[in-house]
């Protein structure tokens, strides 16, 4: 076991799962089919054969014992669960009827296929399958994937090798693994895929490029998933085909209107456009001193006619607003709400400033009332320790969609946000940067495979539970035994917390190397841009430490809504968590454990680097429950993380120790190395640059 045959393993079950699988499953009865179809079909095949030893045999007709996939103009009345029209174009029911079939309705093939999934994930996770009766349809809409992948097959923040694209082979030759992504994701309701890094670039709109992204739409289509693409702003002032982007030029509407006419042609259900506009660095209409709403209204309307949208990105900060970069998407699109056209969205951050260990959810959430928002979550660990580091994002990406915006009476939470709750009738959808490649593995580690596939169930359903999803998780990667079940899912669970605590407790943020985000560097102040510094982020000196973002300092708390506003403008009712991003405490402040904040400080750190070793101890304990190989993967990393647990901990507890002139709490352990030795550490070749 490698690691390639992700979740969708299929490995022999014990005897009693084999049995109740080859009672349910001894024939498989299904439409004419659809290259859709045929893929539910082979795919359960597949499963019985890896699970019992035995594939199912083609049957004509419904009978006892079979399982029976259909559609209202298929499948038998006896057969058809009520209501189904209810589940919508992607929904399903899986049911097992008193009269021995089990039944896989759909309004559609793509319907279908979800439901052969669904029916798999039980009989793997040991779910008692003459009961099955399950109904599910996707909450949301758009369930994508962002790849930052490079057309020279780097990945911007991928730790898992090169680009699974093999653009240069491309369009001729397609890759089987094109193909087992496709099933992966389609194992979890992902719709969408974004080839290319949102750092665009224009070759990637020319003919040959527009031709290779056709080749992996075919092959992602029977999956239910299409294909869109990072467009960068000035292409075609750059393929010098137009004289300026300006997004109100009609030769500029005029050129990306024959260019999406053109990649329809080659891609008839193209997704549409992801953009990132005038943000570090990229192209966009405030070249022109246009709004975001007037660039992205153009591509729009290129793409409309196709039934193709738009994807906005609201990660926006500049050199000119140094006061607070956590400020600057708010003041930006807030004045922009109900100005974008009906087939944009706009993709928000989970957190205001960047996919940080732990952040509050972004004050965009809830703020505009009139505009579909896209959650973008970052299933790639740039600040999160690469694919090194444990941590099981499921719990981070839960903590920003249960939030609380306050912006309705009752409560507001993000994911209903999200789900379209203030903008009924408009599109509505959630974004991963994915952190796939080409590795055995995917995603660079075993573990990570678990945050994909988390991304992938909370798109489907933003209210679902990360703790159930990791147990689905594990029972189906590594194994059904309920105790040691209990135990992966207990490791899972505390991961994300032990990095907090280990990297950036009680609110830090953004202390990590330069430009490549990889360990400790809180002491960086010397970068052009003010905001490129940690000491921008952490602020501390001989007298404290922390962000004031109240009304006292950049009043970024200001735009949440006034519940919350109120709540954080306090430290004493500020959630401990997020204390030092919102407020500059003195060292001495009184913390609630009755600690010092420095002594709290410490102790977290040393509370994350105890954290990391219990990881790696309760790992070593499960060895008899996974197979050697990937147990020896697994606890190859965890020593790792914990010894880069202890440097983060230690230059940390150095460098804060030095600016606060404070000795350490008594009973706490020197850092191993002198401040100026963490200082001196270089990493040139960290991967994941792009
Ligand atoms: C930051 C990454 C950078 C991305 C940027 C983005 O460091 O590589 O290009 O986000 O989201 O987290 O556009």
């Amino acid at each position: 076991e490698d690691g390639y045959d992700l979740w969708l393993r299929y490995r022999p079950l014990p005897q009693a799962g084999r049995d109740d699988v080859l009672r349910q499953a001894q024939a498989i009865v299904a439409p004419r089919s659809s290259a859709t179809v045929q893929a539910a079909v082979t795919e359960l095949r597949r499963g019985v054969q890896g699970m019992t030893g035995q594939a199912p045999a083609d049957a004509a007709q419904p009978r006892a014992g079979a399982i029976v996939l259909g559609t209202a103009a298929t499948l038998p009345p006896a057969l058809l669960p009520d209501g189904l029209a209810a589940l919508g174009r992607e929904g399903y029911a899986v049911r097992r009827m008193e009269s021995g079939e089990t039944v896989i309705a759909a309004n559609t093939d793509i319907g279908l296929l979800y439901g052969a999934f669904a029916w798999l994930r039980a009989a793997n996770t040991g779910m008692p399958l003459d009961r099955l009766d399950e109904r599910s349809a996707p909450k949301l809409q758009l369930r994508v994937l962002n790849h930052w992948d490079n057309l020279d097959r780097t990945v911007e923040r991928g730790y898992a090798g090169e680009s699974i694209w093999n653009w240069w082979a491309l369009p001729d030759v397609r890759d089987r693994r094109y193909t087992d992504y496709a099933r992966a994701n389609a194992s979890l309701g992902i719709n969408g895929t974004v080839l290319n890094n949102v750092n665009s670039k224009p070759e990637i709109l020319t003919a040959p490029w527009i031709a290779k992204a056709a080749a992996l739409a075919d092959v992602l289509r029977p999956y239910g998933i299409r294909v869109y693409l990072s467009a960068r702003f000035s292409t075609p002032l750059e393929l010098k085909e137009t004289a300026t982007a300006d997004p109100l030029a009609p030769e500029v509407a005029a050129w990306w209107a024959r260019k999406a006419d053109e990649i329809y042609r080659a891609i008839p259900d193209f997704g549409g456009f992801l953009v990132k506009a005038n943000s570090e660095g990229q192209p966009g209409p405030q070249d022109y001193h246009r709004s975001h709403a007037d660039g992205a209204n153009m591509l729009a309307a290129a793409v409309a006619p196709h039934g193709g949208v738009v994807m906005w990105r609201a990660f926006v900060y500049a050199a000119e607003n140094p006061a607070d970069r956590a400020r600057q998407a708010y003041d930006e699109f807030t004045p922009l709400d109900g100005k974008f056209a009906k087939n944009v969205l706009v993709q928000v951050k989970n957190g205001p400033i960047d996919f940080q260990p732990r952040e509050p959810f972004h004050p965009l959430f809830g703020a505009m009332p009139k505009t579909p928002l896209v959650m973008e979550f970052q299933i790639t660990k740039e600040y999160l320790g690469y694919a090194t580091h444990l941590a099981y994002l499921g719990t981070m990406f839960e903590e920003a969609l249960r939030s609380d915006t306050a912006r309705a009476p009752g409560g507001l939470t993000v994911a209903q946000v999200v789900e379209g709750a203030q903008t009924p009738g408009r599109p509505t959808g959630m974004a991963g940067v994915a952190n796939i490649g080409s590795e055995r593995t995917w995603s660079g580690s075993h573990f990570d495979q678990a945050n994909w596939y988390a991304y992938g169930r909370l798109a489907w359903n933003p209210q679902a539970s990360s703790r159930a999803i990791a147990r689905e998780w594990a029972a189906q990667t590594f194994t059904r035994e309920p105790r040691a079940l209990d135990d992966i899912v207990g490791m899972m669970s505390m991961s994300r917390e032990a990095v907090v605590n280990y990297m950036t407790p009680l609110g830090l943020h953004h202390i990590m190397g330069t430009g490549h985000h990889h360990g400790p560097a809180p002491w960086v102040a010397e970068l052009a841009r003010p905001d490129w510094n940690p000491v921008y982020y952490h602020k501390a000196d001989r007298n404290g430490i922390g962000f004031d973002r109240t009304a006292r300092g950049s009043n970024a708390l200001a735009q949440y809504a006034p519940a919350i506003a109120r709540q954080y403008g306090d430290p004493r009712t500020t959630p401990e968590p997020l204390l030092l991003w919102f407020h500059h405490l003195p060292w001495d402040y009184a913390m609630p454990s009755g600690r010092t904040l420095w002594a709290e400080l410490v102790a977290r750190y040393d509370l994350g680097v105890t954290q990391a070793q219990a990881l790696r101890t309760r790992w070593a304990a499960l060895k008899p429950f996974v197979d050697a190989r990937r147990h020896e993967d697994v606890a190859a990393l965890l020593d790792v993380q914990v010894k880069e647990a202890q440097w983060w901990r230690d230059a940390c507890v150095a460098y804060f120790a030095s600016v606060s002139g404070r000795p350490l709490p008594a009973g706490t352990k020197r850092p191993a190395l002198p401040l100026e030795r963490y200082k001196a550490l270089q990493f040139p070749y960290a991967p994941g640059r792009g």
